[in-house]
Formats: C-alpha cells, structure tokens, sequence
C-alpha cells in the first residue's frame, strides 16, 4: 500500500483525500510538476522547482512551504514507499473555496499532494520500433488565454490532443500553436533533425518548456550537434530525417510516421537512439539522492 503527502502529512493512499470544494477540482486551478526518480536519485529537481513555483508566481499562488522544504517532500515520498527508480507527481491547487471563482475564498491556502508512484508513458516495445503520431486540429493554448510555460492543472486541450491521437488509432499527437507553427506533443516536446542539425520549437512558438527537451539540448550541444530553437512547420516535420519527442514520462522516443508521411527509413534514426542511450545514462549518474 501507498503513502501519499497530503498537506503536511503522509496517509495510506485510502485515506488521501480531497474536499470536493477545492479549486483544483472545481476549476483546474493549481499547478503541478511531473518529475522522475532513477536510481535512488531525482533527476532535475531543482528545475523542476523553479518551474514549479514560477508556474505559482504566474496564477498568483503563493506556495507555503520553501523549495528545498518541497525538495523534501518528493524525497520523503520515495523513501515511504520504497522507490528507487519511479514518478513523482508534486500537485498544488488554490485550495478549499465557495463555489464561486474568486481565489480569495480560498483562504486556507493551497494543496499540496505528492504522489510517487511508476510510470509507462508509452508501451516499452515502442521506444525500440519508433511512434506514430498525427498532427492534431487542437492549437495548443496561447499567451493570452493560458501561458503555455505555466503547468497548470487544466490539461482538458492536451487531453483533447490525445483523443484526436486515440481515435486516429495512434499513440501521441503534435499541436500547433495558434499561428501555426510546431508547438508540442500532449505531453512532451518535439525534436527534428535534418541535414544533421537538431531543431526544436522555439519557446515563442508557444511551449512548455520541458526539462528534457533542455537537457537534450544540453547533450546534443556538448556532443557538438548544432542546436536550433526555431520555428517549425508541418511541412518541417514531414520532410524531417528523424523525429524525437521528449518528456519526463516519455523520456527520448523516435517517431517514425506522422500523418501517414514515413520519417526516414521508418525505423528509429542514429541522432534519436543516440540522444536517447546519452538520455538514460546522463539520469543514472545526477540526480537529488533520497
Ligand atoms: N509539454 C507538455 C505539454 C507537457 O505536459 C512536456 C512538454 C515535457 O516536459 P518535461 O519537463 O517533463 O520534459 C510535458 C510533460 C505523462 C505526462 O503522463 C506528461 C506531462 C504531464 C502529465 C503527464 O506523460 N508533462
């Protein structure tokens, strides 16, 4: 059985519970972080919490606790419950409120749930044969409405994505952003290569920025790869050599089809599995030990 750290204290997963009055619920008001544990050691953390509470500052949420008490908190969670490579899901809502939308009733302050479980993004046979995947007619969120940098707990466009993705019998499914531009997967970021560069969505194409999709670019970059962060269209991906998506949950995973078009031989290109094998072993040796 599970523990899980609900507001200052870690209960059997049972008894995890929240009020049906919290604005999390009611609204989708909060942020969370989805974050991983390899070898006993979290990888990127701190990232992780700077995103966290910048993605708090942007709603207008004050977190109660420090980052390094948080840092705890995912900590904690793997040793209760015995992880040692595993997901740690960090969630903060506005809080217990009234029905009404004003963030001011929620005067308790915000909830924090921590649950540190596993994880399969997507089946392990895929990350050797390689993904298919549609572009989606769902445009990623914009600025304007709801910043895509900040991971808010309304998620309803992404999971839109990935019902366009289901229903079209494949596994993951690309947005645009409102101009058109490549913006991101449902829940990961988009990498090409062509003609030996790697380009990826620039963050003013309207992007989460992913902790992996910077660390790929990191490595690419210290393994003299050119790097671009641009502005991609369809017509990019499907001329591309190879197409990689990123994320926390999904890690490194090639695609081989998009909209029917095959990228490449229709196998997992060399720039993917080597991002991918330098990916694995780069989360083996860091990481915050717990
Ligand atoms: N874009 C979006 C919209 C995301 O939700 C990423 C990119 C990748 O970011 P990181 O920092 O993880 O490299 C995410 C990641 C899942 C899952 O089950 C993934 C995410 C959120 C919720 C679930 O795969 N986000």
């Amino acid at each position: 059985m599970s523990v899980i750290y609900v507001n200052g204290k870690f209960l059997p997963s049972e008894e995890a519970m929240i009020s049906v009055f919290d604005h999390g619920f009611l609204y989708g008001d909060g942020v969370f972080e989805g974050i991983r544990a390899y070898s006993g050691r979290i990888f990127k953390l701190e990232e992780h919490m700077d995103r966290l509470y910048d993605s708090a500052k942007a709603i207008w949420m004050d977190i109660p606790l420090s980052k390094q008490e948080m840092m705890e908190v995912c900590a904690g969670s793997c040793r209760r419950n015995g992880i040692v490579d595993g997901y740690i899901r960090l969630v903060v809502s506005r809080g217990v409120g009234d029905l009404g939308l004003d963030p001011r009733k929620c005067d308790r302050g915000p909830t924090i749930v921590c649950i540190a479980a596993t994880v399969e993004a997507f089946p392990e046979e895929l990350y050797e044969k390689g993904l298919k995947v549609i572009t989606a007619a769902t445009r990623r969120t914009y600025g304007e409405v709801l910043a895509p940098q900040v991971k808010t707990c309304n998620y309803l466009p992404n999971i839109m994505a990935k019902i366009e993705a289901i229903t079209a019998g494949m596994f993951e499914a690309i947005c645009m952003s409102r101009e058109g531009y490549v913006s991101e997967g449902s829940g990961d970021n988009v990498f090409i290569v062509k003609d030996g560069v790697i380009k990826t969505p620039h963050p003013a194409a309207g992007i989460l920025k992913g902790v992996t999709r910077q660390t790929i670019i990191d490595l690419a970059r210290s393994g003299n790869y050119v790097v671009e962060e641009t502005f991609l269209n369809r017509y990019d991906l499907y001329t591309a050599d190879e197409i990689f998506l990123t994320g926390t949950g999904a890690e490194i995973i090639p695609v081989i089809e998009i909209d029917s078009r095959i990228i490449g031989d229709g196998t997992p290109g060399p720039v993917s599995r080597e991002m991918r094998k330098e990916y694995l072993e780069l989360v083996r040796r860091e990481g915050y030990q717990f």
